[in-house]
């Protein structure tokens, strides 16, 4: 793996507080979340034949768990794309802004949690694949 791929590659241990009773992720931001949490979203019921993303953000960070199930996540910042499996409860990949990420093979349970950086705008997506590059490359 390149240096390149290893900072596509953004892992974040949570540690579970775990007793007889299960166990517990708590996640903050600024601490375990390096940054301020401005929004939460999560997708769950995912057909295992659908592929969701085919974007990249200009700005937005986000750490996305997988606390139910697994799903596969596809990570492009132009230069190398790689694979991920997200099938932890206590690891979160965080995503920086201008990366290009497809999702897909989602198991029947999986529940994708997403923790955000900004409030949802639209204005920040890139849906088309050249306009990520031609921006990558000004
Ligand atoms: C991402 C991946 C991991 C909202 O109205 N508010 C929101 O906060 C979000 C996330 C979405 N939406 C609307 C926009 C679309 O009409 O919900 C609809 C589905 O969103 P989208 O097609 O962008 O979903 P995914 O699964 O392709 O991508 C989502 C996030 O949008 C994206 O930021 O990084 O999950």
């Amino acid at each position: 793996m390149s240096d390149k791929t290893t900072d596509l590659v953004q892992w974040i241990d949570f540690s579970p507080l775990s007793d007889e009773r299960g166990s517990l992720v708590a996640l903050e931001g600024n601490k375990t979340v390096p940054f301020e949490i401005k929004r939460v979203y999560y997708l769950f019921g995912t057909r295992a034949d659908v592929s969701r993303g085919f974007h990249a953000h200009k700005a937005l960070k986000q750490v996305a768990v997988c606390v139910s199930g697994k799903c596969k996540m596809l990570l492009d910042n132009g230069t190398e794309r790689t694979e991920v499996w997200l099938d932890s409860p206590t690891k979160g990949l965080f995503i920086n802004d201008m990366i290009w990420r497809e999702m897909y093979d989602f198991s029947p349970d999986c529940v994708l949690l997403v923790l955000a950086s900004e409030l949802y705008d639209e204005a920040d997506y890139i849906r088309e694949y050249h306009d990520f590059i031609k921006r990558l490359n000004t």
